[in-house]
């Protein structure tokens, strides 16, 4: 444990003089004091946030799992979910189809960044399975941090367009 937290706090100081070194901003400037930022986790939550719609999780520590179906109907079952802030829930995706599917979640920009509809599609994103072949399965999780809505869609092909899309509302 001690070792953990010195190492933490060396990671620390080097981040503070590496944005000592690129000219400061705000944040480093702002009175992080390597001495005592040791066990604030910043590094991590810094990692962790690069989403704005809630952060990936494992699966075996969600608080429930939801069963979502894709079918060649290019339709996801369900198309609506209600979860809570805070909540981790680990996503089942089923491909009931005979043809690929996938399940990506993100807010529109995440959405458009993934594959814009013409089949690119990144296969190592925490937010999305890989492209899922007919009658299998592959599960995903995440946690929900922000109340809002988060989409989820099938980038295969133009499918997403074509009505395979849902929506999740996080209260
Ligand atoms: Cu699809």
């Amino acid at each position: 444990m001690k070792k953990r937290k010195a190492l933490v706090a060396a990671v620390g100081a080097l981040a503070l003089l590496a944005g000592a070194c690129g000219g400061g901003d705000a944040a480093g400037a702002g009175g992080e004091h390597g001495d005592h930022s040791e066990g604030k986790g910043d590094d991590h939550d810094a990692a962790a946030s690069q989403f704005s719609f809630g952060k990936p999780a494992d699966p075996a520590e969600a608080d429930r799992t939801i069963t979502v179906t894709g079918s060649d109907e290019l339709r996801f079952e369900p198309a609506a979910i209600e979860v809570e802030v805070g909540e981790t829930i680990a996503f089942e995706f089923v491909n009931e189809g005979k043809g690929p599917h996938e399940f990506v979640l993100g807010d529109r920009a995440a959405l458009d960044e993934h594959g814009g509809g013409h089949g690119g599609h990144e296969g190592s994103a925490p937010n999305a399975t890989d492209e899922v072949g007919a009658g299998s399965s592959q599960t995903i999780a995440w946690t929900f941090t922000e109340p809002g809505e988060v989409l989820y869609e099938c980038h295969v092909a133009d499918h997403h367009e074509q009505g395979m899309r849902g929506t999740i509302t996080v209260s």
